[in-house]
């Protein structure tokens, strides 16, 4: 586990944007914590704690600039040793991964590539301001099974309804599996939008992968899945 002061100057570090520092505490974590999940969403509820306080008007953008960047250092140091942890399974099914159109935030999306590739995914990171009709193709060229959706503002997360909807549209929703997350994504909403899959973490959704693929249905006729199994 990391200190309790460690945790306390890793949230400093955060919130002051101060890049040196979080990657000294990152190396650190990387090298000596026991659980570095725990690390992670540690530096998650902080990086949070400064999107609350920007739309409070209590910071500025430059500041939230600064913060996220802090944030992606630490994140670039402890990254290979959440992969260590989590993997060793075998591949079990492949994903494309994106950030939807208009929405640039990949801070999330990467811990859940991560952690899926670690689970034994083969994973394909589209990137952000993946547009449908981009997911959609790249799900088909890949062979993949899964469309995996981020979004963190309420003004993106249509488009993961209209990934969805496309789906349809193309007689193709039973091709693929289609799960949804990000910040301001409900499970309620992953339900109405006929999403197959929602998880409110990484760790989470690396479960509902694994429970999707298991299903005896087909994605069109599937219930919402939001958690492991018991
Ligand atoms: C960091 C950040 C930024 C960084 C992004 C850096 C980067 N490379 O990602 C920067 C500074 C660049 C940025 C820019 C902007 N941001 Co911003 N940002 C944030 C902040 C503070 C944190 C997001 C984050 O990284 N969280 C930490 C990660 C670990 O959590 P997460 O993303 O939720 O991911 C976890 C789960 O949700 C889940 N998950 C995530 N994705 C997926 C996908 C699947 C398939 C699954 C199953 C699960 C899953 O698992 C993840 C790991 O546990 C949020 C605040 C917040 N509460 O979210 C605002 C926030 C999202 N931003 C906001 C805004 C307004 C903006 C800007 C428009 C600001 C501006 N005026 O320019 C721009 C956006 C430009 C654009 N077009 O996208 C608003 C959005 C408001 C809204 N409309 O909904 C927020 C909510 C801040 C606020 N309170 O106002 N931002």
């Amino acid at each position: 586990m990391g200190t309790s002061n460690e945790y306390g100057s890793l949230r400093t570090a955060i919130l002051e944007g101060d890049k040196d520092q979080a990657v000294a505490i990152g190396e650190d974590l990387a090298a000596n914590a026991e659980d570095i999940l725990e690390a992670v969403n540690v530096a998650s509820g902080v990086i949070r704690e400064v999107g609350d306080q920007f739309g409070a008007g209590e910071l500025f953008l430059p500041e939230m600039v600064l913060a996220a960047e802090a944030m992606q250092a630490f994140m670039d140091e402890v990254t290979p040793r959440l992969e260590a942890d989590a993997g060793s399974a075998q591949a079990t099914g492949k994903v494309v991964i994106g950030t939807v159109q208009g929405d640039i935030h990949s801070i999330g999306k990467n811990i859940v590539a991560t952690m899926l590739s670690a689970s034994g995914y083969e994973v394909v990171d589209l990137g952000v301001n993946v547009v449908p009709m981009e997911a959609i193709e790249a799900a088909e060229n890949t062979g993949a099974s899964i469309i995996g959706l981020s979004a963190l503002m309420t003004t993106s997360m249509p488009y993961q309804k209209e990934v969805v909807d496309l789906l349809d549209a193309l007689n193709q929703r039973d091709d693929f599996w289609v799960i949804v997350g990000g910040g301001p994504v409900t499970r309620e909403y992953a339900h109405d939008i006929g999403s197959n899959g929602w998880a409110p973490d990484a760790a989470v959704a690396v479960q509902v992968c694994d429970r999707m693929l298991a299903l005896p249905t087909s994605p069109a006729n599937s219930e919402l899945i939001y958690e492991a199994a018991e």
